[in-house]
Protein backbone atom coordinates (compact mmCIF):
# COMPACT_ATOMS: atom_id res chain seq x y z
CA UNK A 1 0.00 0.00 0.00
CA UNK A 2 1.50 3.57 -0.97
CA UNK A 3 -0.69 5.39 1.56
CA UNK A 4 -1.35 4.21 4.62
CA UNK A 5 -4.51 5.52 7.00
CA UNK A 6 -2.99 7.34 10.11
CA UNK A 7 -4.59 5.54 12.85
CA UNK A 8 -5.85 8.23 14.54
CA UNK A 9 -8.10 9.14 11.90
CA UNK A 10 -10.69 11.02 11.66
CA UNK A 11 -7.53 13.54 13.07
CA UNK A 12 -9.77 16.90 13.11
CA UNK A 13 -13.73 16.72 13.92
CA UNK A 14 -16.30 19.46 13.73
CA UNK A 15 -16.62 21.28 17.24
CA UNK A 16 -20.79 21.09 18.44
CA UNK A 17 -19.63 24.22 20.76
CA UNK A 18 -18.59 26.33 18.20
CA UNK A 19 -21.10 28.32 16.16
CA UNK A 20 -19.13 28.96 12.93
CA UNK A 21 -17.52 24.80 12.54
CA UNK A 22 -20.74 22.80 14.26
CA UNK A 23 -20.87 20.56 11.17
CA UNK A 24 -17.89 20.06 8.84
CA UNK A 25 -14.02 20.80 8.63
CA UNK A 26 -12.36 19.37 5.61
CA UNK A 27 -10.05 19.88 3.07
CA UNK A 28 -7.42 21.28 4.27
CA UNK A 29 -4.04 23.09 3.76
CA UNK A 30 -0.84 21.64 5.90
CA UNK A 31 2.43 23.66 5.63
CA UNK A 32 5.50 23.01 7.63
CA UNK A 33 7.58 25.95 8.99
CA UNK A 34 9.65 26.45 11.72
CA UNK A 35 9.12 23.32 13.62
CA UNK A 36 5.74 23.25 13.43
CA UNK A 37 2.38 22.30 11.31
CA UNK A 38 0.24 24.32 10.33
CA UNK A 39 -3.40 23.64 9.42
CA UNK A 40 -6.10 25.87 7.22
CA UNK A 41 -9.09 24.40 7.17
CA UNK A 42 -12.87 24.91 5.58
CA UNK A 43 -14.84 24.78 8.42
CA UNK A 44 -19.27 24.95 8.03
CA UNK A 45 -21.06 26.06 11.34
CA UNK A 46 -24.73 26.71 11.49
CA UNK A 47 -25.64 29.58 8.82
CA UNK A 48 -23.55 27.13 6.60
CA UNK A 49 -21.15 29.20 5.51
CA UNK A 50 -17.32 28.45 4.78
CA UNK A 51 -15.19 29.90 6.47
CA UNK A 52 -11.46 29.27 7.35
CA UNK A 53 -9.90 27.85 10.75
CA UNK A 54 -6.41 27.49 11.31
CA UNK A 55 -4.89 24.94 13.85
CA UNK A 56 -1.33 24.33 14.71
CA UNK A 57 0.57 21.33 15.73
CA UNK A 58 3.80 19.87 16.83
CA UNK A 59 3.45 16.03 15.21
CA UNK A 60 1.06 16.78 12.33
CA UNK A 61 -1.43 14.58 14.33
CA UNK A 62 -2.56 16.73 17.51
CA UNK A 63 -3.84 20.12 17.00
CA UNK A 64 -4.32 23.02 18.91
CA UNK A 65 -7.27 25.27 17.16
CA UNK A 66 -7.97 28.75 17.28
CA UNK A 67 -11.41 29.58 18.39
CA UNK A 68 -12.55 32.21 15.54
CA UNK A 69 -11.86 31.84 11.74
CA UNK A 70 -8.73 33.68 9.72
CA UNK A 71 -10.49 33.97 7.01
CA UNK A 72 -14.68 34.54 6.79
CA UNK A 73 -16.75 36.11 3.90
CA UNK A 74 -16.94 39.85 3.61
CA UNK A 75 -18.15 41.06 0.07
CA UNK A 76 -20.48 39.93 -2.31
CA UNK A 77 -17.44 38.07 -4.07
CA UNK A 78 -17.42 35.37 -1.06
CA UNK A 79 -20.91 35.80 0.33
CA UNK A 80 -21.35 32.85 0.29
CA UNK A 81 -18.37 30.86 1.47
CA UNK A 82 -14.78 30.65 1.09
CA UNK A 83 -13.46 27.00 0.53
CA UNK A 84 -10.53 24.84 -0.30
CA UNK A 85 -7.42 26.98 0.76
CA UNK A 86 -3.97 25.74 -0.27
CA UNK A 87 -1.17 27.96 1.49
CA UNK A 88 2.36 28.47 -0.47
CA UNK A 89 5.75 30.50 0.82
CA UNK A 90 7.34 32.30 -1.66
CA UNK A 91 10.52 34.67 -0.58
CA UNK A 92 9.17 34.45 3.07
CA UNK A 93 5.42 35.70 2.06
CA UNK A 94 2.82 33.18 2.44
CA UNK A 95 0.17 33.00 0.21
CA UNK A 96 -3.31 31.01 0.27
CA UNK A 97 -5.51 30.12 -2.62
CA UNK A 98 -8.78 29.59 -1.90
CA UNK A 99 -12.23 29.17 -3.83
CA UNK A 100 -14.49 32.42 -3.30
CA UNK A 101 -18.03 31.10 -3.61
CA UNK A 102 -19.97 34.61 -4.33
CA UNK A 103 -23.31 36.00 -5.29
CA UNK A 104 -24.63 35.93 -8.30
CA UNK A 105 -25.98 38.91 -10.27
CA UNK A 106 -27.47 40.07 -13.74
CA UNK A 107 -28.95 43.32 -15.05
CA UNK A 108 -27.94 46.56 -15.26
CA UNK A 109 -24.54 47.33 -13.61
CA UNK A 110 -24.47 44.56 -11.92
CA UNK A 111 -21.46 41.77 -12.83
CA UNK A 112 -22.33 37.99 -13.99
CA UNK A 113 -21.15 35.60 -12.83
CA UNK A 114 -20.71 32.11 -14.42
CA UNK A 115 -19.95 28.82 -12.99
CA UNK A 116 -22.05 29.28 -9.62
CA UNK A 117 -20.57 32.27 -8.39
CA UNK A 118 -17.12 30.63 -7.64
CA UNK A 119 -13.93 32.24 -8.22
CA UNK A 120 -10.28 31.28 -8.00
CA UNK A 121 -8.54 33.93 -5.43
CA UNK A 122 -5.65 34.60 -3.44
CA UNK A 123 -4.47 35.87 -0.15
CA UNK A 124 -1.59 36.63 1.74
CA UNK A 125 -0.02 36.60 4.83
CA UNK A 126 3.38 36.87 6.53
CA UNK A 127 2.00 35.16 9.85
CA UNK A 128 -0.13 32.73 8.64
CA UNK A 129 -2.95 34.44 10.88
CA UNK A 130 -3.67 37.53 9.10
CA UNK A 131 -4.85 37.83 6.07
CA UNK A 132 -5.20 40.40 3.07
CA UNK A 133 -7.24 39.51 -0.34
CA UNK A 134 -5.66 39.94 -3.37
CA UNK A 135 -7.24 38.79 -5.78
CA UNK A 136 -9.06 36.06 -8.60
CA UNK A 137 -6.52 34.29 -11.02
CA UNK A 138 -9.75 34.87 -13.46
CA UNK A 139 -13.35 36.07 -13.20
CA UNK A 140 -16.28 34.88 -14.68
CA UNK A 141 -16.10 31.57 -15.70
CA UNK A 142 -16.23 27.96 -13.44
CA UNK A 143 -12.84 27.54 -12.17
CA UNK A 144 -11.40 26.18 -8.63
CA UNK A 145 -9.37 24.00 -7.52
CA UNK A 146 -6.13 26.65 -7.62
CA UNK A 147 -2.83 26.56 -6.44
CA UNK A 148 0.49 28.77 -6.59
CA UNK A 149 3.90 26.75 -7.08
CA UNK A 150 6.59 27.88 -4.39
CA UNK A 151 9.17 29.35 -6.88
CA UNK A 152 8.98 31.75 -9.92
CA UNK A 153 9.52 30.89 -13.30
CA UNK A 154 11.46 33.86 -15.67
CA UNK A 155 10.48 35.94 -12.73
CA UNK A 156 6.52 34.64 -13.03
CA UNK A 157 4.21 33.63 -10.49
CA UNK A 158 2.84 29.56 -11.51
CA UNK A 159 -0.42 28.45 -10.84
CA UNK A 160 -2.23 25.62 -11.56
CA UNK A 161 -5.94 25.87 -11.51
CA UNK A 162 -9.15 23.79 -12.80
CA UNK A 163 -11.12 24.82 -16.09
CA UNK A 164 -13.44 21.79 -16.16
CA UNK A 165 -12.62 18.81 -16.97
CA UNK A 166 -8.62 19.75 -16.84
CA UNK A 167 -6.10 21.56 -15.25
CA UNK A 168 -4.74 24.38 -16.30
CA UNK A 169 -1.43 26.60 -15.71
CA UNK A 170 -1.19 29.87 -15.43
CA UNK A 171 1.56 33.13 -15.07
CA UNK A 172 1.51 36.20 -13.63
CA UNK A 173 4.19 38.53 -12.94
CA UNK A 174 2.36 40.83 -9.63
CA UNK A 175 -0.47 37.79 -8.65
CA UNK A 176 -3.27 40.11 -10.42
CA UNK A 177 -3.12 40.02 -13.79
CA UNK A 178 -3.17 36.12 -15.42
CA UNK A 179 -2.65 36.81 -19.06
CA UNK A 180 -5.66 34.66 -21.00
CA UNK A 181 -3.43 33.78 -24.00
CA UNK A 182 -0.87 32.40 -21.52
CA UNK A 183 -3.21 29.68 -20.04
CA UNK A 184 -2.80 26.16 -21.42
CA UNK A 185 -4.50 23.02 -20.69
CA UNK A 186 -1.73 20.59 -18.89
CA UNK A 187 -3.82 17.35 -18.11
CA UNK A 188 -7.32 16.26 -18.86
CA UNK A 189 -9.70 13.04 -17.78
CA UNK A 190 -8.80 9.70 -19.48
CA UNK A 191 -12.37 8.97 -20.95
CA UNK A 192 -11.24 4.81 -20.59
CA UNK A 193 -9.33 5.23 -17.64
CA UNK A 194 -13.01 4.26 -15.21
CA UNK A 195 -11.80 6.25 -11.50
CA UNK A 196 -10.59 9.71 -13.60
CA UNK A 197 -12.86 9.60 -16.99
CA UNK A 198 -14.77 12.45 -16.26
CA UNK A 199 -12.99 15.35 -13.98
CA UNK A 200 -9.48 15.70 -12.83
CA UNK A 201 -8.19 18.91 -10.18
CA UNK A 202 -5.05 19.46 -8.09
CA UNK A 203 -4.59 18.55 -4.70
CA UNK A 204 -1.76 20.16 -2.48
CA UNK A 205 1.24 21.84 -3.92
CA UNK A 206 3.20 20.00 -5.70
CA UNK A 207 6.55 18.85 -4.08
CA UNK A 208 9.69 19.71 -5.29
CA UNK A 209 12.24 16.70 -6.04
CA UNK A 210 15.17 16.22 -8.30
CA UNK A 211 13.35 13.93 -10.71
CA UNK A 212 10.12 16.96 -11.14
CA UNK A 213 7.28 17.76 -9.05
CA UNK A 214 5.92 14.98 -7.84
CA UNK A 215 1.66 15.99 -7.48
CA UNK A 216 -1.26 14.36 -6.02
CA UNK A 217 -4.26 15.23 -7.71
CA UNK A 218 -8.57 14.18 -7.15
CA UNK A 219 -10.46 12.94 -10.10
CA UNK A 220 -14.17 11.24 -10.28
CA UNK A 221 -16.13 10.08 -12.02
CA UNK A 222 -19.13 10.02 -13.57
CA UNK A 223 -21.00 8.36 -10.32
CA UNK A 224 -19.17 11.72 -8.40
CA UNK A 225 -16.66 8.86 -6.10
CA UNK A 226 -13.15 11.12 -5.61
CA UNK A 227 -10.10 9.33 -5.76
CA UNK A 228 -6.58 10.06 -5.66
CA UNK A 229 -4.07 9.44 -8.34
CA UNK A 230 -0.18 10.94 -8.71
CA UNK A 231 2.36 11.78 -11.62
CA UNK A 232 5.74 13.53 -12.32
CA UNK A 233 6.04 16.90 -13.60
CA UNK A 234 9.02 18.39 -15.33
CA UNK A 235 11.14 20.54 -13.36
CA UNK A 236 11.75 23.38 -15.22
CA UNK A 237 8.25 23.52 -17.06
CA UNK A 238 5.41 21.48 -15.01
CA UNK A 239 3.39 21.91 -17.77
CA UNK A 240 4.86 18.65 -19.23
CA UNK A 241 3.81 15.79 -17.39
CA UNK A 242 6.17 13.43 -17.54
CA UNK A 243 4.23 10.11 -15.99
CA UNK A 244 0.82 9.64 -15.19
CA UNK A 245 0.19 6.40 -13.57
CA UNK A 246 -3.20 4.72 -14.73
CA UNK A 247 -3.70 2.89 -11.19
CA UNK A 248 -5.30 5.37 -8.03
CA UNK A 249 -3.58 5.49 -5.25
CA UNK A 250 -6.69 5.76 -2.70
CA UNK A 251 -10.35 5.75 -2.72
CA UNK A 252 -13.51 5.92 -0.61
CA UNK A 253 -13.12 3.41 2.18
CA UNK A 254 -13.78 4.02 5.76
CA UNK A 255 -17.19 5.43 6.79
CA UNK A 256 -16.24 8.63 7.10
CA UNK A 257 -15.10 8.51 3.77
CA UNK A 258 -18.09 6.93 2.51
CA UNK A 259 -20.79 9.04 4.38
CA UNK A 260 -20.45 12.55 5.47
CA UNK A 261 -21.89 15.96 4.26
CA UNK A 262 -21.24 14.60 0.38
CA UNK A 263 -20.43 11.06 0.19
CA UNK A 264 -17.34 9.15 -1.28
CA UNK A 265 -15.21 11.74 -0.95
CA UNK A 266 -11.53 11.71 -0.29
CA UNK A 267 -10.21 15.12 -1.15
CA UNK A 268 -6.61 16.04 -0.71
CA UNK A 269 -5.52 19.73 -0.42
CA UNK A 270 -1.97 19.39 1.38
CA UNK A 271 0.95 16.66 0.73
CA UNK A 272 3.93 17.85 2.68
CA UNK A 273 7.43 15.71 2.61
CA UNK A 274 8.64 15.45 6.51
CA UNK A 275 11.94 13.55 6.10
CA UNK A 276 11.13 10.56 4.11
CA UNK A 277 7.40 10.74 4.63
CA UNK A 278 4.74 12.06 2.45
CA UNK A 279 1.95 13.63 4.93
CA UNK A 280 -1.50 13.96 3.04
CA UNK A 281 -4.05 15.64 4.38
CA UNK A 282 -7.46 15.37 2.82
CA UNK A 283 -11.13 15.95 3.65
CA UNK A 284 -13.19 12.83 4.04
CA UNK A 285 -16.93 13.21 2.70
CA UNK A 286 -17.00 17.09 3.09
CA UNK A 287 -16.88 16.15 6.48
CA UNK A 288 -14.02 15.72 8.99
CA UNK A 289 -10.09 15.40 8.07
CA UNK A 290 -7.94 12.88 7.31
CA UNK A 291 -4.74 11.93 7.07
CA UNK A 292 -2.51 9.22 5.17
CA UNK A 293 1.24 8.85 4.80
CA UNK A 294 3.50 7.32 2.18
CA UNK A 295 7.29 6.27 1.83
CA UNK A 296 8.48 9.53 0.31
CA UNK A 297 10.78 7.54 -2.66
CA UNK A 298 8.08 5.05 -3.04
CA UNK A 299 5.52 7.31 -4.16
CA UNK A 300 8.13 8.86 -6.28
CA UNK A 301 8.92 5.69 -7.89
CA UNK A 302 5.33 5.16 -8.55
CA UNK A 303 4.81 8.55 -9.94
CA UNK A 304 7.86 8.21 -11.97
CA UNK A 305 7.43 4.33 -13.48
CA UNK A 306 3.75 3.16 -12.51
C1 LIG B 1 -15.53 20.00 -5.16
C2 LIG B 1 -15.14 21.04 -4.14
C3 LIG B 1 -14.65 20.42 -2.86
C4 LIG B 1 -15.46 19.25 -2.42
C5 LIG B 1 -15.76 18.30 -3.57
C6 LIG B 1 -16.64 17.15 -3.18
O1 LIG B 1 -16.17 20.61 -6.24
O2 LIG B 1 -16.25 21.86 -3.88
O3 LIG B 1 -14.71 21.39 -1.86
O4 LIG B 1 -14.75 18.54 -1.44
O5 LIG B 1 -16.37 19.03 -4.61
O6 LIG B 1 -17.88 17.58 -2.73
Amino acid sequence: MLLNRHPSNPILLPDPQSDWETYNVFNPSVIYANGLFHMHYRAQGLDWLSRIGYAVSADGIHWNRFSRPVLSPESEEDARGIEDPRVTEIDGTYYMTYTAYGNTFEGPGQPTYFGGGVMPMIAKSTNLITWEKVGPIVRGEDNKDHLLFPCKKNGKYMAFHRRPPQVWIAYSDDLLTWPLDEMKPVFAPRPDNGWDSFRVGSGGVPIKTEEGWLMIYHAYDPDHVYRLGACLLDLDDPSKVINRPKPFIMEPKELWELRGDVPNVVFASANLRVKNQVYVYYGGADHVVGLATADYHELLDFARNG
